[in-house]
């Protein structure tokens, strides 16, 4: 029997297959659909905030390990802005401190988010199997990683479109952190989106790329099962032994 030979796709089709990821989009994900359906409660939109700020403060120690392994000093000056987009940088005090401030603005308050009190044991899981991915993959391979950013900016735009209708309770303040996402998603994504048309070129490679997208589409969506379980369905972790929180801190 002839082998199956599968031909490489050129750029413009392997581009157009990627992107066709986004149908598995957590934008997708019966959460976020409550959210900006304008059908969740005030805690389970703070569940909400609290667990993303353990995957918030994890991206820039994920993009530091990806210039770690990167040998490439050109790459490595455009990928650091993605750090100083975060951790702050000169007059921007950086995307952490802005989820802090859409944590005040959701009834939150700055130590119960930062003690990580309300992190979940799935939501821990999924975000340190993303900075480990990046940690220990070619540099190329985490930074196509990064790629289900080319679906951010819908998410952030339907959030500062349905947000303030739906949940007048919440401060204008705390919006900050998603207008700043929508060009700065849109930068990083470009530069992601060359590295990974660039270096997956054969069949094999561009089958690889598309697995390391759908890697990271299901850290997404299994970080927002975490909260289903936990805020959808009121039933946490140990919720049949205990009605109190139990979490481990990070080992
Ligand atoms: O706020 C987000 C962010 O800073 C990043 C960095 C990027 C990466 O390097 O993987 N991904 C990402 C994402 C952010 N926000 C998520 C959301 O739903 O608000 C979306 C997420 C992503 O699409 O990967």
């Amino acid at each position: 029997m002839s082998a199956i030979v599968n031909t490489a796709m050129n750029a413009t089709e392997f581009e157009r297959v990627l992107r066709s990821k986004g149908q598995y989009y957590h934008i997708h994900h019966p959460y976020h659909r409550a959210m900006y359906g304008g059908q969740c409660s005030p805690e389970q939109v703070r569940g909400w905030v609290a667990n993303r700020y353990y995957y918030q403060i994890m991206i820039p120690r994920k993009d530091a390990a990806i210039m770690a392994n990167c040998p490439d000093a050109e790459v490595r000056q455009q990928w650091l802005q993605r750090i100083l987009d975060h951790d702050g940088h000169n007059s921007d005090a950086g995307g952490i401190e802005a989820w802090l401030c859409l944590a005040e603005a959701v009834g939150l308050t700055r130590k119960e988010v930062i003690d990580q009190r309300h992190v979940l044991p799935g939501v821990r899981f999924a975000v340190d199997a993303y900075l480990n991915f990046a940690r220990r993959a070619s540099w190329q391979e985490a930074a196509c990683s990064s790629l289900t950013e080319l679906f951010a900016p819908e998410i952030h735009q339907s959030r500062l479109d349905s947000w303030p209708q739906h949940y007048p309770w919440i401060d204008d303040s705390g919006y900050h952190y998603f207008r700043k996402r929508l060009s700065e998603a849109r930068r990083d994504v470009e530069h992601g989106l060359a590295i990974t048309l660039e270096h997956f070129t054969t069949a094999p490679e561009q089958a690889r790329a598309l697995d390391i997208l759908q890697f990271k589409l299901d850290i997404l969506w299994s970080l927002l099962d975490a909260l289903t379980m936990a805020y959808s369905h009121n039933t946490p972790p140990f919720h049949t032994v205990t009605d109190q929180q139990i979490w481990h801190r990070g080992l």
